[in-house]
């Protein structure tokens, strides 16, 4: 059985499968209103994909048409990331609008505990879906969810195991029923982000969230990609071959280094090989195959563009793309996220809707940040905005308007001990400096100049004639904390396993 043959079954029985034990929040479609003049939502969401990993970004290897053609057709916003780089945190703060250290879901899984008993959100936990469903809005979720508790909010929800599974012949849960299916997770989103589009309820607007595996690890590309780059040499990224100096230990104990990724450690490469040669191998592949499960996104973007042309719902639908985190391609000599310096924070972010915000537009000057997501949507559908979410609404900057904005953020990161071995940090960016505090013992900072020392190589943070910028910097990451009610977390229980003892 072929793929489509595949889909034409799962479709039906996908539509079939009952509705299991959504929120007590959530009202039954009976009772819900019917919105008048809403505009139907997708929002678009890659794992682990860097800004750059985009041509509107200016990648020149990666040509990605049909992600830039929502920028082109809309706004582009280059000063867009997030605020817990890591998968479950960042989704959630994506759904909520609040902070990972208020929304409770600090880790990807079993860290958890600094807070919760359990991992994953809430149950009674309000998001910006809840919420539009409520207002009359038929809302869908297909792709990754990984927030370990079952998705409520949804009147149709399908999604892949844990963090994601296999790229290939995934199992997924649609609305409690695992259902298996055949061929590239990336395809198995797309043509179910397709049939929900034509099966959908025409009386009431929707909201698609339409979240794809890639371009996470392990980076199985579809077979009709794998040899796309194939005779490609990949140029390296800034700071590549970054030696740390001067810069904190935490730096050095983590297990993000290219040159030992372990993704690639079967290709029978001999013991003896020197390490740079090992780098600059395991580079080439990781970043060849990162591109490569890109190509599928992009393609299954473009299918639901083009269904939205064809069905006249261009106009009307709010297209938003963005990561729920960035990603070290080398930079640094690292793969992977959690730290604060650029490649790991910054995402792409690229909206249309051509009701309301006028094609062409490049916003480079406000940070826009993963808590201001709901906000925005809610806003866009006509939805009062609940005071207790923490990000803003960037309705205004789509529209080309005038607004008071943040001038800095807060970032923070809770998963340590844990696989790689990035300690706990968290720090303040403004348009010009960043301010990164390791806070555990042995507490560590670093300060970096973003406008003269772009690849955050420089550490400043002893410098004699930093030392007001420093205090200054101390003290608008107090206020931010102080904001939005970030009180130190209980003392950690003394760390174990092999961070530790690297610590040491
Ligand atoms: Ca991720």
């Amino acid at each position: 059985m072929n793929r489509r043959e595949t889909l034409k079954i799962l479709c039906g029985a996908v539509a079939s499968l009952p509705l299991t034990k959504l929120s007590r929040l959530e009202g039954s479609a009976q009772s819900r209103p019917t919105p008048v003049n809403a505009p139907n939502i997708i929002f678009i969401l890659t794992d682990d994909q860097q800004q750059k990993a985009m041509s509107a970004y200016g990648n020149t290897i990666l040509k990605t048409p049909n992600i830039d053609r929502i920028g082109a057709d809309g706004i582009r916003f280059t000063e867009m990331f997030v605020t817990n780089s890591l998968c479950a945190p960042s989704r959630a703060s994506f759904l909520t609008g609040l902070y990972s250290h208020t929304h409770r879901v600090t880790t990807n899984g079993a860290a958890d505990s600094i807070f919760r008993n359990q991992p994953g959100l809430k149950e009674d936990q309000e998001t910006f879906v809840s919420l539009l469903r409520r207002a009359g809005y038929h809302t869908v979720l297909i792709g990754k969810w990984h927030l370990h508790t079952q998705p409520t909010g949804f009147d149709k929800w399908i999604v892949f195991p844990g963090g994601g599974g296999p790229y290939m012949d995934p199992v997924m849960t649609a609305n409690g029923m695992p259902v298996k299916f055949r061929g590239h997770a990336d395809d198995v989103c797309g043509d179910q982000a397709i049939a929900f589009l034509s099966e959908r309820p025409k009386d009431r607007p929707f909201c698609l969230l339409y979240n794809f595996k890639s371009p996470h690890r392990n980076w199985v590309p579809a077979a009709r990609f794998e040899k796309v780059f194939e005779d490609v040499e990949i140029p390296i990224p800034p700071a590549f071959n970054d030696n740390f100096a001067g810069r904190p230990e935490a730096l050095r104990i983590t297990e993000m280094a290219v040159a030992d990724m372990p993704d690639f450690e079967k290709r029978g490469l001999p013991p003896s090989l020197p390490r740079e040669e090992r780098k600059r191998q395991n580079f080439q592949l990781m970043a060849k195959n990162y591109y490569r499960t890109l190509l599928s996104v992009d393609e299954n973007v473009g299918r639901v563009l083009d269904y939205l042309d064809k069905n006249g719902l261009a106009k009307d639908t709010v297209v938003v793309f963005s990561s729920d985190n960035g990603f070290f391609l080398g930079e640094h000599g690292l793969f992977d996220k959690r730290l604060m310096y650029e490649a790991s924070i910054r995402v792409p972010l690229v909206v249309r809707f051509p009701a309301r915000i006028k094609p062409g537009q490049v916003n480079s000057l406000q940070m826009i940040l993963n808590i201001d997501f709901a906000p925005t949507f809610l806003e866009l559908a006509g939805v009062t905005v609940p005071g207790w979410m923490q990000g803003h609404s960037f309705v205004p900057l789509l529209e080309g308007r005038e607004t008071p904005w943040r001038e800095a953020f807060l970032y923070e990161y809770y998963e340590y001990p844990a696989e790689h071995c990035a300690r706990k940090n968290r720090g303040v960016r403004t348009a010009r400096w960043k301010l990164i505090q390791f806070w555990e013992q042995p507490e560590e900072w670093e300060l970096y100049d973003l406008h003269s020392d772009p690849n955050e190589t420089k550490n400043l943070y002893a410098q004699r004639e930093q030392i007001g910028r420093v205090r200054e910097l101390k003290a608008k990451l107090a206020e931010l904390r102080r904001e939005t009610g970030d009180v130190d977390p209980p003392a950690p229980v003394p760390a174990a396993g092999p961070c530790h003892e690297k610590q040491q």
